[in-house]
């Protein structure tokens, strides 16, 4: 079976963005409202990280996941995750700082936020609106999956 790259974030993180990148389509930003499949990503909503009772349900979806990117908008700095979190995943958790566009000062508590959730460096640090840091990440996550598991 394809394993696809789940992103888990808060609401209005860019999780649907980065997907859209992830998987080379424009799909239309509206909220999310259920988890969707797209050719290497699993969207979630971000109600899904905002609501305790849905934990076990985006850890359930994972299982079928080769990553799962915690995302963490520097813009927006909300504390949605518990503590060690990331250590509820059997597959790599990767941690990602999104719109730095926006914040460009905001260095440290992107940082020590991913560190309490228990997600191990390297960090991306990523603007879809000024496409920074995207190539690194896409390299990262598709350049071995797309090999290893074509279909
Ligand atoms: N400035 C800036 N805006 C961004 C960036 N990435 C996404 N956005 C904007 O942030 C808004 C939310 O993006 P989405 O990708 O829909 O966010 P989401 O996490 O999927 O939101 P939900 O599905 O509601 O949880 C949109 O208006 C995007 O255009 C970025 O890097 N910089
Ligand atoms: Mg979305």
């Amino acid at each position: 079976m394809k394993k696809r790259i789940m992103v888990v974030g808060p609401t209005q993180s860019g999780k649907s963005t980065l997907a859209n990148v992830l998987n080379d389509t424009t799909r239309p930003l509206k909220k999310t409202q259920d988890v969707i499949y797209g050719k290497n990503t699993i969207d979630t909503p971000g109600s899904y990280i905002e609501n305790p009772a849905m934990y076990r349900y985006l850890i359930a979806t994972a299982q079928t996941a080769s990553h799962v990117l915690i995302l963490v908008d520097q813009s927006r700095l909300t504390e949605v995750y518990p503590p060690g979190f990331a250590k509820s995943f059997t597959c790599p958790v990767i941690g990602v700082i999104t719109k730095v566009d926006l914040t460009p000062q905001n260095k440290d508590l992107p940082i020590q936020q991913l560190k309490r959730i228990g997600v191990s460096e390297p960090y991306f640090w990523i603007s879809l609106k000024d496409n920074i840091g995207v190539s690194a990440l896409k390299e990262y996550l598709l350049g071995k999956h797309e090999s290893s598991d074509k279909n």
